[in-house]
């Protein structure tokens, strides 16, 4: 996967991509990521990228020009790879959209700032826009990075051959089942017996149940489209019957 990052700020990125498994991945000629600076491709000897926005208001819009230049140079003449713009209005992104992104070649991801980019920016060079979430944010950088990341872990070998991204619990619709390490007694909280029982079945019986019962608690919103059994449908049904339920 090669991905090209357009920012105002490329040195936010030094930390996140040049540690841990993602710092792996590019060393295993995985994952190659390439940032450029939309201030290079500002055409005034001031090398301005922004301006007041027309009909008055606060605030700062990101010019058409170097922006728009910039994408076409990063992107070159191949039309099919997916040129994102990171903003509060795009479709949210999610373990679905991570996944569908993943099986692209190239990405482009454009990082805004200030109050937004000229309308025209969207029209000529953007053929995606995804939020990570309803919130605003002072750039497109830190959302840039998250995807980066989601994206990484599930590209083949990234994670390492004995994990597999598939079982990861937002891809099974469900939240993650408890964890447990030694010590099997901390203080007054125990190890479930099941996980020391050695039994591989009842072990993966268990955490199908408490990832359900927990998902319930939390995220019932979820159990709409996760993928059950008929079997783990009554399951839930005595859940919901209890009056009390039990914190997940
Ligand atoms: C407006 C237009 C993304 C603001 C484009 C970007 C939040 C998100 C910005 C932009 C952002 C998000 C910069 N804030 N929720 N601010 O993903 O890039």
């Amino acid at each position: 996967m090669h991905i090209d990052i357009l920012t105002l700020f490329p040195s936010m990125f030094d930390g996140p991509l040049t540690e841990s498994i993602l710092k792996r991945a590019q060393e295993n000629g995985l994952l190659t990521i390439h940032l450029h600076n939309i201030r290079d491709y500002a055409t005034d000897k001031h090398h301005t990228v922004d301006d007041t926005p027309y009909g008055g208001g606060g605030g700062m819009v990101m010019m058409v020009e170097p922006l728009t230049v910039a994408v076409e140079d990063v992107r070159g003449p191949d039309a099919g790879i997916p040129v994102i713009l990171l903003t509060p209005q795009g479709r949210v992104f999610t373990q679905q959209v991570a996944q569908e992104l993943a099986q692209y070649p190239r990405l482009v991801l454009v990082c805004g700032r200030y109050e937004g980019v000229d309308e025209r920016v969207r029209r000529s060079a953007i053929t995606d826009e995804i939020s990570i979430g309803d919130y605003v944010l002072t750039g497109g950088e830190l959302p840039a990075m998250v995807i980066v990341d989601a994206i990484s872990r599930l590209i083949p070998g990234v994670l390492g051959a004995r994990w597999a991204a598939e079982e990861d619990s937002h891809a099974m619709g469900l939240l993650e089942y408890p964890h447990y390490t030694r010590p099997p007694v901390f203080r007054d909280m125990v190890v479930p017996d099941v996980l020391q029982s050695g039994d591989h079945g009842a072990v993966d019986a268990w955490r199908r149940r408490e990832a359900i019962r927990r998902t319930w608690y939390r995220r019932p919103d979820l159990l709409v489209t996760a993928d059950l059994s008929d079997g783990e449908r009554w399951y839930l049904a005595d859940l919901a019957e209890t009056d009390a339920p039990v914190p997940a």
